[in-house]
């Protein structure tokens, strides 16, 4: 096609899988689709904490509160290592921060949906991480250095947390029946918008064919939605819990569950703001960011300081 011969070269070393490292040639598409996704990703992280850090000085005892603390903290981690592999393609991580700020970019759209229970920490946990680890294990291979060499990190404590989700709910759902009710009515709330995570259908997904002929992406969107439900379906039986989609049924011929899609509708709603708290998430973000500000301007003074007294 229409290729130059540095893209094809480039194409080339992705085709042999090799990896792309942070000062090597490629495409202005290619640096900018990452720095798209990866910076989405860690923005999801670092909004993600919200959901849960509602619950931290609320945990039952003290070792659920434990947990979730250093889930939390976790996240905040792999929000880190994520801006710094963001940052090796040349923005900076206070540019990636102003535009989650005002809008510009976004975070997963899961992160706007509130939790109202402490049987929502279960279901985050099991599903919201578990939709999270069914994405990131296939984009350890991914082809650009940073971006896999980060998902393998990140891999290893998300799995602690799709464990500790799975066994608050577990808890939950092995208790009294209004916490049975609670660990059902969780997942109830929480199916449809983990199936969201993993973006919209096939046929309405706009980067997918780029980003897959360029190792961006390992998997469409369906196939790794269809993964989960697959994984997922039976560990809901294991815990007595019904999954709300009356039209899910195993499919003998496909080796799949049949299963009803998320309102489509609602998805794109939430992305454009809608979801019931968008609002809240960015102004919690907004405020963080204001009024940290003093630390920042202080931090700075001081690295200036030091550096002027060296060169004196
Ligand atoms: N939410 O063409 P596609 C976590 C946007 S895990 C919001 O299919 P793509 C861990 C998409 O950006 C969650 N926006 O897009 C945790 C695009 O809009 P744009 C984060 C979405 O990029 C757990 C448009 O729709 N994980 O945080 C969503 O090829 C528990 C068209 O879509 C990652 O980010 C969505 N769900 O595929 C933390 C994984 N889906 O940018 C705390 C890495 C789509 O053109 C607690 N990312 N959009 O304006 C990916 O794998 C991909 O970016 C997809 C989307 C699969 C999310």
């Amino acid at each position: 096609e229409d290729m130059t011969d540095e893209e094809r070269a480039f194409q080339e070393r992705i085709d042999r899988d090799e990896k792309i490292e942070p000062k090597e040639w490629m495409p202005e598409g290619y640096r900018k689709t990452l720095i798209r996704q990866i910076g989405q990703h860690a923005h999801s992280e670092i909004v993600g904490q919200l959901p849960e850090g509602n619950w931290i000085t609320r945990a039952p005892t003290l070792e659920r509160k434990a947990i979730l603390l250093a889930k939390v903290q976790d996240e905040a981690g792999h929000g880190l290592y994520l801006y710094c592999a963001a940052e090796t393609l040349g923005v900076s991580r206070d540019e990636l921060t102003e535009m989650l700020l005002d809008g510009r970019m976004k975070y997963s759209s899961i992160f706007n949906y509130p939790t109202l229970t402490w049987a929502d920490m279960g279901a985050v946990g099991w599903l919201v991480d578990g939709a999270a680890i069914m994405n990131q294990v296939p984009l350890q291979r991914t082809s650009y250095g940073p971006y896999a060499r980060a998902m393998v990190r990140i891999c290893k404590e998300e799995s602690f947390h799709q464990r500790q989700g799975y066994d608050a709910i577990r808890k939950m759902a092995e208790g009294t029946p209004a916490q049975k009710k609670m660990a059902q009515d969780a997942l109830n709330r929480f199916w449809y918008p983990s199936l969201m995570m993993f973006g919209p259908s096939d046929k309405d997904s706009v980067h997918s064919a780029q980003s897959m002929a360029w190792k961006i992406k390992m998997n469409t969107n369906d196939e790794l939605r269809q993964k989960f439900v697959d994984q997922t379906v039976p560990q809901a039986e294991y815990l007595g819990l019904t999954v709300p989609d009356p039209d899910l049924k195993w499919n003998e011929d496909r080796g799949h569950y049949d299963f009803s899609q998320p309102d489509w509708s609602e998805f794109f709603d939430v992305l454009k703001g809608n979801g019931p708290c968008n609002v809240d998430r960015l102004a919690a973000r907004n405020k963080a960011w204001d009024d940290g500000r003093w630390v920042r301007d202080g931090l700075m003074a001081h690295a200036q300081k030091k550096s002027a007294r060296k060169h004196a």
